[in-house]
């Protein structure tokens, strides 16, 4: 080897050492989405089978990118480690619960939360307290224990349950809020627009609600 060859190799080694620490932390994000997820999953199943009825209309789980993660800890004022990672960011590890209607939202929520090895940390109920974008959903920072070779684990999950209506609203304002090309003024008729299309989703909601509540009344009697 020459030394060109020995110094890219320590460098590899160097940048390999700094990165299987986190490497081995996101694998453990993943054990714990998909822990939650199958308590999900499960949940979903059961009420298939007892009332004909599936609450759950999707899942969609990811884990946060590098890039979302450093400029977090940058806004946050957070320094730059994994300790800092675990300890300050909630939402690297993300799953997201998609229902027809609002009530299977704080149905689904009260029966995760009943489960003993889930630890609530945080809720945060946008639902009932839209933000000023017009943004709702139910959010859940919840811990859960994944089992390892080397013992158990408590991993913090966050949970972004939402109707199909209040989904497809913020999957559009997210874009609107990443687009660059738009000025100031369109910004702003857009982000109006999006909260008039918020206040729709909620009454879209609401009567779908009404909807099923009564076609199960009629069924029931
Ligand atoms: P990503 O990963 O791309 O989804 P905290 O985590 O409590 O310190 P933060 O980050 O302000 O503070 O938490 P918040 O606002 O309770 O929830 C953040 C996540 O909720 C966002 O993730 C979005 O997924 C969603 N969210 C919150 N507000 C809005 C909104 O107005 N519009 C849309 N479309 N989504 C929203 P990130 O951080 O954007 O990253």
């Amino acid at each position: 080897m020459d030394v060109k060859d020995i110094a890219l190799e320590r460098f590899l080694s160097a940048i390999k050492s700094q990165m299987d620490p986190v490497q081995e932390l996101f694998t453990y994000y993943r054990c714990a989405i998909m822990e939650v997820e199958t308590k999900f999953r499960v949940l979903d199943e059961q009420f298939s089978l007892q009332y004909d009825d599936n609450p759950i209309e999707s899942i969609k789980s990811r884990i946060k990118s590098y890039d979302s993660i450093l400029r977090k800890l940058k806004r946050k004022g957070i320094s730059f480690d994994l300790d800092s990672i675990q300890n300050e960011i909630f939402d690297i590890a993300g799953i997201r619960v998609i229902c027809s209607f609002e009530k299977d939202i704080y149905m689904l929520a009260d029966y995760l939360l009943a489960q003993d090895d889930i630890t609530l940390i945080e809720r945060k109920d946008y639902i009932k307290n839209p933000k000023p974008s017009g943004y709702r959903s139910l959010h859940l920072i919840v811990e859960v224990p994944i089992f390892l070779s080397t013992g158990k684990k408590m991993m913090k999950v966050e949970v972004q349950l939402r109707t199909i209506a209040m989904d497809f609203w913020a999957s559009l304002e997210h874009k609107l809020r990443y687009k660059k090309n738009l000025s100031p003024k369109q910004l702003e008729m857009l982000s109006d627009e999006m909260k008039t299309c918020a206040d729709m989703t909620k009454d879209l909601d609401r009567r779908m609600q009404y909807v099923r509540d009564e076609m199960n009344r009629e069924k029931e009697s």
